[in-house]
Protein backbone atom coordinates (compact mmCIF):
# COMPACT_ATOMS: atom_id res chain seq x y z
CA UNK A 1 0.00 0.00 0.00
CA UNK A 2 1.38 3.46 -0.75
CA UNK A 3 2.04 6.06 2.01
CA UNK A 4 2.25 9.67 0.92
CA UNK A 5 3.67 11.90 3.35
CA UNK A 6 2.36 15.27 1.32
CA UNK A 7 3.53 17.47 4.09
CA UNK A 8 4.96 16.96 7.76
CA UNK A 9 1.69 14.98 9.77
CA UNK A 10 -0.83 15.17 6.08
CA UNK A 11 -0.65 11.59 5.01
CA UNK A 12 -2.24 10.36 1.74
CA UNK A 13 -3.12 6.19 1.52
CA UNK A 14 -3.92 6.03 -2.37
CA UNK A 15 -6.78 3.24 -2.52
CA UNK A 16 -6.71 2.31 1.00
CA UNK A 17 -10.03 0.40 0.66
CA UNK A 18 -10.88 -1.77 -1.73
CA UNK A 19 -13.76 -2.03 -3.89
CA UNK A 20 -15.57 -4.65 -1.75
CA UNK A 21 -14.50 -2.54 1.46
CA UNK A 22 -15.81 0.65 -0.11
CA UNK A 23 -19.23 -1.18 -1.21
CA UNK A 24 -19.76 -2.28 2.36
CA UNK A 25 -18.52 1.29 3.71
CA UNK A 26 -20.90 2.45 1.56
CA UNK A 27 -23.81 0.31 2.77
CA UNK A 28 -23.12 1.25 5.86
CA UNK A 29 -23.08 4.66 5.21
CA UNK A 30 -26.10 4.07 3.47
CA UNK A 31 -27.57 2.69 6.44
CA UNK A 32 -26.89 5.28 9.02
CA UNK A 33 -28.79 7.99 6.59
CA UNK A 34 -32.01 6.27 6.97
CA UNK A 35 -31.34 6.82 10.45
CA UNK A 36 -29.70 10.09 10.29
CA UNK A 37 -30.85 12.20 7.26
CA UNK A 38 -28.68 14.25 5.32
CA UNK A 39 -28.91 18.07 6.91
CA UNK A 40 -28.05 20.91 5.35
CA UNK A 41 -25.89 22.79 7.58
CA UNK A 42 -25.74 26.59 7.63
CA UNK A 43 -23.19 29.59 8.05
CA UNK A 44 -23.16 31.26 11.34
CA UNK A 45 -23.15 34.70 10.18
CA UNK A 46 -25.59 34.72 7.22
CA UNK A 47 -27.52 31.32 7.55
CA UNK A 48 -26.87 30.72 3.98
CA UNK A 49 -26.95 26.94 3.48
CA UNK A 50 -23.58 24.82 2.84
CA UNK A 51 -23.58 23.11 -1.06
CA UNK A 52 -22.37 19.93 1.13
CA UNK A 53 -25.44 18.43 3.02
CA UNK A 54 -24.15 16.58 5.96
CA UNK A 55 -24.79 13.68 8.79
CA UNK A 56 -22.80 12.06 11.75
CA UNK A 57 -21.82 8.83 13.09
CA UNK A 58 -20.49 8.20 16.68
CA UNK A 59 -21.30 9.99 19.90
CA UNK A 60 -20.64 13.47 18.89
CA UNK A 61 -21.49 15.05 15.44
CA UNK A 62 -20.55 18.89 13.88
CA UNK A 63 -23.51 20.86 13.24
CA UNK A 64 -23.28 24.80 11.39
CA UNK A 65 -26.34 26.77 11.86
CA UNK A 66 -26.83 30.58 13.34
CA UNK A 67 -25.65 29.64 16.65
CA UNK A 68 -21.97 28.84 15.59
CA UNK A 69 -20.04 25.60 14.73
CA UNK A 70 -20.35 22.81 17.04
CA UNK A 71 -20.41 19.35 17.93
CA UNK A 72 -23.44 17.87 19.94
CA UNK A 73 -25.24 14.35 20.86
CA UNK A 74 -28.08 14.60 18.42
CA UNK A 75 -29.08 15.29 14.96
CA UNK A 76 -30.65 19.03 14.83
CA UNK A 77 -33.80 18.22 12.68
CA UNK A 78 -34.72 14.78 14.40
CA UNK A 79 -32.90 15.47 17.43
CA UNK A 80 -32.54 11.86 18.27
CA UNK A 81 -28.83 10.03 18.73
CA UNK A 82 -26.09 10.29 15.71
CA UNK A 83 -26.05 5.97 15.17
CA UNK A 84 -23.28 3.94 15.87
CA UNK A 85 -19.45 3.86 13.83
CA UNK A 86 -19.45 1.50 11.31
CA UNK A 87 -16.68 -1.55 12.71
CA UNK A 88 -14.75 -0.98 9.41
CA UNK A 89 -14.53 3.11 10.10
CA UNK A 90 -13.32 1.94 13.61
CA UNK A 91 -10.95 -0.46 12.24
CA UNK A 92 -9.78 2.59 9.40
CA UNK A 93 -8.99 4.94 12.25
CA UNK A 94 -7.18 2.25 14.35
CA UNK A 95 -4.93 0.90 11.53
CA UNK A 96 -3.93 3.98 10.15
CA UNK A 97 -3.88 6.53 13.06
CA UNK A 98 -2.47 4.22 15.57
CA UNK A 99 -4.58 5.86 18.30
CA UNK A 100 -5.50 4.00 20.96
CA UNK A 101 -8.64 6.00 21.82
CA UNK A 102 -11.16 5.63 19.61
CA UNK A 103 -12.88 8.32 17.49
CA UNK A 104 -15.65 10.32 18.97
CA UNK A 105 -16.84 12.37 15.83
CA UNK A 106 -17.78 10.97 12.26
CA UNK A 107 -19.06 13.43 10.07
CA UNK A 108 -20.27 12.33 7.04
CA UNK A 109 -20.04 14.91 3.83
CA UNK A 110 -22.21 14.30 0.71
CA UNK A 111 -21.42 16.06 -2.71
CA UNK A 112 -23.75 16.54 -5.31
CA UNK A 113 -22.09 17.12 -9.04
CA UNK A 114 -22.29 21.38 -7.73
CA UNK A 115 -20.89 21.41 -4.17
CA UNK A 116 -17.86 22.29 -2.74
CA UNK A 117 -16.10 22.94 0.26
CA UNK A 118 -14.14 26.82 0.72
CA UNK A 119 -10.62 26.54 2.25
CA UNK A 120 -11.14 25.96 6.42
CA UNK A 121 -9.35 24.69 8.65
CA UNK A 122 -10.65 21.75 11.55
CA UNK A 123 -10.40 23.44 14.78
CA UNK A 124 -13.64 23.30 16.37
CA UNK A 125 -12.33 19.96 18.50
CA UNK A 126 -11.04 20.52 21.95
CA UNK A 127 -8.06 18.54 21.23
CA UNK A 128 -5.51 19.66 18.72
CA UNK A 129 -2.97 16.21 19.39
CA UNK A 130 -4.75 13.93 17.69
CA UNK A 131 -5.25 13.58 13.95
CA UNK A 132 -8.43 13.96 11.68
CA UNK A 133 -8.72 10.68 9.08
CA UNK A 134 -10.61 11.09 5.82
CA UNK A 135 -12.38 8.16 3.90
CA UNK A 136 -13.45 9.17 0.66
CA UNK A 137 -16.16 7.08 -1.39
CA UNK A 138 -17.63 7.78 -5.05
CA UNK A 139 -16.68 10.29 -7.66
CA UNK A 140 -12.75 12.13 -7.55
CA UNK A 141 -12.88 15.59 -5.77
CA UNK A 142 -9.76 17.92 -6.49
CA UNK A 143 -8.59 18.74 -2.84
CA UNK A 144 -6.60 21.49 -1.87
CA UNK A 145 -4.34 22.00 0.77
CA UNK A 146 -1.79 24.64 2.05
CA UNK A 147 -0.14 26.15 5.09
CA UNK A 148 -1.64 27.55 8.49
CA UNK A 149 -2.63 30.74 7.50
CA UNK A 150 -5.41 31.71 4.76
CA UNK A 151 -2.56 32.99 2.69
CA UNK A 152 0.08 30.26 2.31
CA UNK A 153 0.78 28.80 -1.09
CA UNK A 154 -1.87 25.87 -1.89
CA UNK A 155 -1.04 22.62 -3.74
CA UNK A 156 -3.76 20.00 -4.94
CA UNK A 157 -4.46 16.46 -5.33
CA UNK A 158 -7.17 13.98 -6.50
CA UNK A 159 -8.80 12.01 -3.85
CA UNK A 160 -10.73 9.22 -5.47
CA UNK A 161 -13.05 6.29 -4.15
CA UNK A 162 -11.58 4.26 -0.97
CA UNK A 163 -8.66 6.96 -0.48
CA UNK A 164 -7.59 7.82 2.95
CA UNK A 165 -6.11 11.10 4.44
CA UNK A 166 -4.54 11.98 7.46
CA UNK A 167 -4.33 15.25 8.86
CA UNK A 168 -2.23 15.33 12.36
CA UNK A 169 0.96 16.27 13.71
CA UNK A 170 2.26 19.73 11.94
CA UNK A 171 -0.27 19.74 9.57
CA UNK A 172 -3.18 19.63 12.02
CA UNK A 173 -4.31 23.27 11.48
CA UNK A 174 -3.31 23.82 7.44
CA UNK A 175 -6.07 25.36 5.36
CA UNK A 176 -7.52 22.64 3.61
CA UNK A 177 -10.88 22.56 0.97
CA UNK A 178 -12.48 20.86 -1.94
CA UNK A 179 -12.34 22.78 -5.44
CA UNK A 180 -14.73 20.51 -6.84
CA UNK A 181 -16.01 16.77 -7.58
CA UNK A 182 -15.29 14.98 -10.88
CA UNK A 183 -18.79 13.62 -11.82
CA UNK A 184 -18.53 10.33 -13.83
CA UNK A 185 -15.34 9.06 -12.27
CA UNK A 186 -16.54 6.45 -9.99
CA UNK A 187 -18.68 3.72 -10.94
CA UNK A 188 -19.24 2.77 -7.03
CA UNK A 189 -23.03 4.51 -6.77
CA UNK A 190 -24.05 4.56 -10.03
CA UNK A 191 -25.15 8.19 -9.84
CA UNK A 192 -22.78 11.16 -9.54
CA UNK A 193 -21.52 12.32 -6.49
CA UNK A 194 -19.25 12.14 -3.26
CA UNK A 195 -18.97 10.93 0.32
CA UNK A 196 -16.22 12.06 2.73
CA UNK A 197 -16.05 10.54 6.22
CA UNK A 198 -14.18 13.00 8.73
CA UNK A 199 -12.87 10.80 11.73
CA UNK A 200 -12.51 12.91 15.03
CA UNK A 201 -11.11 13.14 18.31
CA UNK A 202 -13.18 15.93 20.08
CA UNK A 203 -12.45 16.09 23.98
CA UNK A 204 -8.97 17.16 25.75
CA UNK A 205 -7.48 13.28 26.50
C1 LIG B 1 -13.55 16.43 2.00
N1 LIG B 1 -12.32 17.05 3.89
O1 LIG B 1 -12.64 15.66 1.67
C2 LIG B 1 -13.34 17.47 3.01
N2 LIG B 1 -10.79 17.76 7.00
O2 LIG B 1 -14.66 16.38 1.48
C3 LIG B 1 -11.96 17.76 4.96
O3 LIG B 1 -12.45 18.84 5.23
C4 LIG B 1 -10.95 17.19 5.83
O4 LIG B 1 -10.28 15.51 4.27
C5 LIG B 1 -9.88 17.29 7.85
C6 LIG B 1 -9.08 16.22 7.55
C7 LIG B 1 -9.22 15.61 6.35
C8 LIG B 1 -10.15 16.09 5.46
FE1 LIG C 1 -11.75 19.71 7.04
Amino acid sequence: MQRLELAPGLIWWPGHLDRPAQERLLAAVERALEEAPLFSPRMPRTGQPFSVRMSNFGPLGWVADEAGYRYQPFHPDTRRSWPDFPADVLEAWHALTGWTAPPEAGLINWYGPEARMGLHQDRDEQDFTAPVLSLSLGDTAVFRFGGDTRRAPTRSIRLASGDALLIGGDSRLAFHGIDRILPGTSTLMGQPGRFNLTLRRVTPP
